[in-house]
């Protein structure tokens, strides 16, 4: 019996302080920032109201939910569906099908998703549990950061002179800064644990633009999921987290021995960025303290810091990513598409267009652009989405002919880039799939601006069954394919100068967006739609489409 129920989200403004003085109106969703956790079973239908109170448009997207058939719901603008406008509403379908552990949900229009994004939490079906020991308790860690100037501003001033975006003025957990950063340490968040109990920490990356590493000061932690999905259980003393993945992390309770013991601990988030272009970013460490509960009356003695790796230690990036696998149990099991219908080789790079008398903010006064496999995606221009373009067989929205590999083979992660990759031009280009067709897709990060990319996928998730530095080897690399219990994920951190490789079942029929997750590169057009054709059954195909969707 599926269960379903009805939330209301309603996007208003609220004012929020930070850093001081810096008061502000930021967008919200019911006054919340971060917003509510949405928490269901496994197999539940929620149905969400979203109202827009505030005074701009806005989407919602339920980011690592497959929505089987169910592309309305998936909520990227202009490609899913047109924003609800300022005194709309949309009435979204979340369907709970595969997914279980920790996703969440957030806006998916411009910048909004800095202060729109909450937690979902899926338990198991009742009747099921969890696949590990019942933890005593949990608490929710949504890293993310914060501006100082409006959001909205900051998105408006980047899109306008082709520049990059602000860098934000702090990391934060759960909205706050904490104690290292000016006036916020009465404010830090803290979570109270009992010594000798279980913890389950449900940690999720809503950065733009931030991956981080993550600790217990202290303690290790165990992870046993990824995405929605669970992994065997990973014991470590830190975690790398890119930005839109979320990961079900145990904590043992088991560092406060006797009275004399410390008590308290800094739960610690810093940057990772391994880049070789440099450059500015938002170095700050953001903390939350774990408390043990204790009669000690001495509460101003400093927590355990712990300290995490440097910011640019790709190796240990590297390491910790080779170590996930999906638990691939009986009740859990791993379904890995052994043979391959569609391949694919996409580089991912960081490009530029020209701009009249070289005015704009970029490199050599030309505008950022991004791209996959040279092309840099651009939403339809005539602001009709690409799902209603599909479903109606509107003509002249986009292109199918997004390409399988790169235009050019060369060193990609060398220094010699040639030339004529430099610039690109805007187009939407699609990749149609034919219903139950197994893809595989390489990713190849290039040394255009080499960082990592959070690549994430819209409708599926997918196994990373191979990852690596350098250039793929299409002979050597896939010798090391973990075809048997690779990681089932939803977004793919592409290491800096380096591949990964994921498979998995286009079995989902619809418009499926794929995107890095770094929102500035996805706004410059490292993007790409999937389009899942249907099959022969009415189990195969698309639904048929709300009344309510919203109008351009
Ligand atoms: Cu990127």
């Amino acid at each position: 019996m599926v269960k379903s129920s009805m939330l209301f989200l309603q996007i208003q403004e609220a004012t929020y302080t930070r850093l001081c003085n810096n008061t502000k109106n930021i967008l919200t969703v019911n006054g919340l920032y971060p917003g509510p956790t949405i928490s269901a079973r496994k197999g539940d239908i929620v149905y969400v109201k979203v109202i827009n109170r505030g005074n701009k448009n806005i989407t919602i997207h339920w980011h690592g939910v497959n929505q089987p058939r169910d592309p309305w719901s998936d909520g990227p603008e202009y490609i899913t569906q047109c924003p609800i406008q300022p005194r709309a509403n949309y009435t979204q379908r979340i369907s709970f099908t595969e997914e279980e552990g920790t996703l969440w949900w957030h806006a998916h229009s411009e910048f909004d998703r800095a202060t729109v994004h909450g937690a979902i939490v899926i338990y198991p079906k009742l009747g099921t549990t969890f696949p590990f020991r019942k933890p005593d308790k949990e608490f929710t860690l949504i890293l993310g950061e914060w501006w100082n100037k409006n959001i909205t501003d900051v998105y408006q001033t980047a899109v306008d002179n082709g520049g990059q975006f602000d860098l934000s003025d702090a990391n934060t957990i759960n909205g706050q800064p904490g104690d290292f950063m000016p006036c916020s340490a009465n404010d830090t968040f803290k979570v109270q644990v009992e010594q000798g109990k279980t913890y389950l920490l449900r940690l999720i990356n809503a950065a733009l633009e931030n991956s981080f590493f993550f600790a217990v000061s202290g303690h290790n932690v165990t992870l046993v999921g990824t995405d929605g999905s669970y992994t065997k259980p990973y014991v470590n003393e830190f975690v790398m987290i890119t930005q839109g993945q979320t990961m079900d992390l145990l904590l043992q309770a088991n560092q406060f021995q006797n009275s004399s013991s410390p008590y308290r601990y800094y739960i610690i988030a810093a940057l990772y960025f391994d880049s070789n272009v440099g450059g500015p970013r938002d170095y700050n460490v953001t903390v939350a303290i774990l408390e043990y509960k204790t009669n000690h009356s001495t509460p101003s003695i400093r927590p355990v810091l712990t300290s995490l790796p440097y910011f640019n230690d790709t190796n240990a990036s590297a390491a910790f990513a080779s170590g996930l696998r999906s638990l691939a149990s009986s009740d859990h099991p791993t379904v890995v598409p052994q043979t391959v219908n569609v391949q694919m080789y996409i580089t991912l790079s960081v490009n530029e267009q020209s701009c009249p008398n070289d005015s704009c903010a970029g490199v050599n006064g030309t505008r950022f652009a991004a791209s996959m496999n040279n092309a840099s995606f651009q939403s339809p221009k005539s602001k009709i989405d690409v799902l209603d373009a599909y479903y109606n067989s509107i003509a002249g929205v986009y292109t199918t002919d997004f390409p399988d590999q790169p235009p050019l083979f060369f060193n990609f992660t060398g220094d010699n880039i040639p030339e004529e990759l430099y610039f690109v031009d805007k187009s939407t280009k699609v990749k149609v799939l034919e219903y139950n067709t197994t893809v595989e897709i390489v990713f190849q990060g290039t040394n255009m601006a080499a960082v990592m990319h959070p690549v994430h996928l819209h409708g599926h998730s997918f196994y990373v069954i191979g990852r690596g530095l350098g250039n793929f080897n299409n002979k050597t690399d896939p010798l090391s394919y973990n075809l048997v219990d690779p990681p089932f994920e939803s977004t793919v951190g592409v290491p800096m100068n380096g591949w990964a490789t994921i498979r998995f079942r286009a079995a989902n029929p619809g418009v499926w967006y794929m995107h890095c997750h770094n929102e500035e590169h996805a706004i410059w057009g490292m993007d790409v739609v999937f389009i899942t054709k249907n099959g022969y059954s009415t189990e195969a195909k698309i639904v048929p489409p709300p009344a309510d969707k919203p109008p351009c």
